[in-house]
């Protein structure tokens, strides 16, 4: 009897024995299966009581779990290269069979597992299995630095099976921008995978160009419920009950926030003065904040990201605050908050300032906000005057922050959060234009006058030459006026081409954030 091999096609688990067996010269046949019906039959679960791909069917019995039955595959016609040569090399191989098995396919799949839905997904969960899957690459890639195969100089089963748990990962959810970090990794992988023993069983070989989008959860539809009271049939002749009193929406209820006493400090006129002042900001805008505080109505906190070693990437930092923004949207009528991105380089800090309505971090925020919890929250006390000069720089994006540079500072207040300084910066921008027409009525005017003084000389002298002169003097300085506004025009047109680019390249972050947004699925 020939090996049969019960499995879906594209399994990974299945294409470790198959390309084993292109080693070996083992004959395995696959016949047509299907997930879901052939792996419930009670033949199948005689051979697997869990039910799982794949199962090896031999002479003398089955046998499942992948990795056994790429080793049985592998020694089936006595020893062979894939086994290694002596005791040392049969263990090493086993060690990067266990390591790839559990270390890398392991955070691999829960990774993508939660993307998918296999698997519960939560932010933490997700970058605890990237940052282990990490740990893991790292070791790899130091491995491979001087070798080209895993163990000894051809290869053995430990690629077979490595290559096939890294191919989950590549076709998945480790896209190019991931792997390359680790660039032994990936010439290793991709010679691997393309020989030809590789290539008969899985073919072109394609890395995934992004993550999956998280699976959405739908909620269970209570749309059944509603029959529950129809269950008592109301006699054939009772009137129907008019649609509203069935489909009347609930008052919505009120927000426990808005049923605290009321306040004399209003958070929107905090946001206009916080918006509106230009220039003196300490003297206006921090002055008013601190005049305005009501420690009865309202609280601050201090936040600090828990896991500032991650922030080795700025966009993924910026990324990473601006979707926690996003999210705190459900917020905006009662919060108010800066974060500070700081740092030069990675790993970047991010340390936050929040205003919230009431004497604690609202519970919604903390119910629904899931990124509240990555961070340490301290609330904020302003009888410390070291504690509100910290409010006060961070409000201000003072720079340096605590002696680092700010790579960002990001305002919740309204729809967008901006940056101060960027803000500043588009007033200054309209504020030059409104000089530039001051300057040239000024021009007009001066001309004007001068023409004007020239016609009662021409009166009383009438000497025609002099009122030649007096033209030639008013033609002189028309050209030199109209020099002048050329070359400011010049000097804005070219003041415009140099902004412009610079919000090409500021646009261009936020693209790169957005893609990243929609390859982590968090957007559309
Ligand atoms: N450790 C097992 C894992 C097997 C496994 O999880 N197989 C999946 C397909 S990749 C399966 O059959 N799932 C069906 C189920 O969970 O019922 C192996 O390596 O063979």
């Amino acid at each position: 009897m020939a090996l049969v091999l019960h499995t879906y096609k594209g399994n990974k688990g299945a294409e470790k024995a198959l390309i084993a067996a292109e080693y070996t010269g083992v004959k395995i046949d696959v016949p047509d299966f299907e997930m879901g019906v052939s792996n419930k039959t009670p033949e199948f679960l005689k051979m697997n009581p869990i039910g799982k791909v794949p199962v090896l069917e031999t002479p003398e019995g089955p046998i499942f779990e992948s990795n056994a039955i790429a080793r049985y595959v592998s020694r089936l016609n006595g020893e062979s290269s894939l086994n290694g040569s002596s005791l040392i090399e049969y263990a090493q191989i086993e060690q990067w069979i266990d390591f790839s098995s559990l270390e890398i396919f392991g955070s691999i799949f829960m990774w993508f597992g939660a993307r998918i839905g296999y698997k519960p997904y939560s932010v933490p969960g997700e970058e605890a299995a990237i940052s282990a899957l990490k740990r893991a690459l790292d070791a790899l890639n130091t491995h491979l630095a001087s070798k080209t195969f895993l163990v000894g100089h051809s290869i053995t089963l430990a690629d077979i099976i490595t290559v096939c748990n890294l191919s989950l990962g590549y076709t998945t959810v480790m896209t190019k921008s991931f792997t390359s970090a680790f660039p032994h990794v990936e010439r290793y992988f991709w010679t691997v995978i393309n020989q030809p023993n590789f290539k008969k069983v899985v073919g072109d070989v394609k890395q995934t160009e992004a993550v999956p989008p998280v699976a959405s959860k739908k909620p269970a539809q209570p749309a059944k419920a509603k029959e529950e009271p129809k269950k008592k049939a109301a006699p054939a002749a009772e009137a129907p009950k008019p649609v509203e009193e069935e489909e009347a929406p609930k008052p919505k209820a009120k927000n426990p926030l808005d049923l605290l006493p009321p306040s004399p400090m209003v958070l929107d006129e905090w946001k206009r003065l916080y918006s509106n002042t230009k220039s003196n900001f300490r003297e206006v805008a921090i002055k008013g904040f601190w005049d305005m505080y009501d420690p009865e109505g309202y609280s601050l906190w201090f936040c600090d990201y828990k896991y500032n070693d991650e922030n080795m990437v700025s966009f993924v930092t910026l990324n990473k605050v601006g979707g926690f923004l996003q999210r705190m949207d459900l917020a905006r009528k009662y919060a108010f908050g800066k974060m500070l991105i700081c740092g030069s380089e990675g790993p970047f800090k991010v340390k936050g300032l929040w205003l919230f309505r009431g004497p604690e971090i609202p519970k919604f925020v903390m119910d629904e906000v899931y990124d509240m919890e990555l961070y340490e929250w301290t609330k904020v006390d302003i009888s410390d005057e070291a504690q509100k000069e910290r409010v006060s720089q961070m409000i201000e994006d003072a720079e340096p922050f605590e002696g680092e540079a700010l790579l960002d500072a990001k305002c919740f207040k309204d729809r967008e959060p901006e940056r101060r300084g960027l803000h500043m910066y588009r007033e200054m921008e309209g504020s030059s234009w409104r000089r530039l027409a001051f300057l040239a009525s000024i021009s007009l005017h001066f001309v004007l006058g001068l023409s004007g003084d020239s016609k009662n000389t021409n009166k009383a002298e009438s000497h025609t030459s002099s009122s030649r002169t007096g033209t030639k003097v008013i033609l002189v300085l028309l050209g030199f006026v109209a020099v002048a506004m050329f070359s400011f025009f010049l000097y804005k047109l070219w003041q415009k081409k140099k902004r412009d680019e610079q919000y090409a390249r500021l646009l261009k972050l936020f693209e790169e954030d957005d893609e990243l947004e929609v390859e982590l699925g968090l957007r559309d």
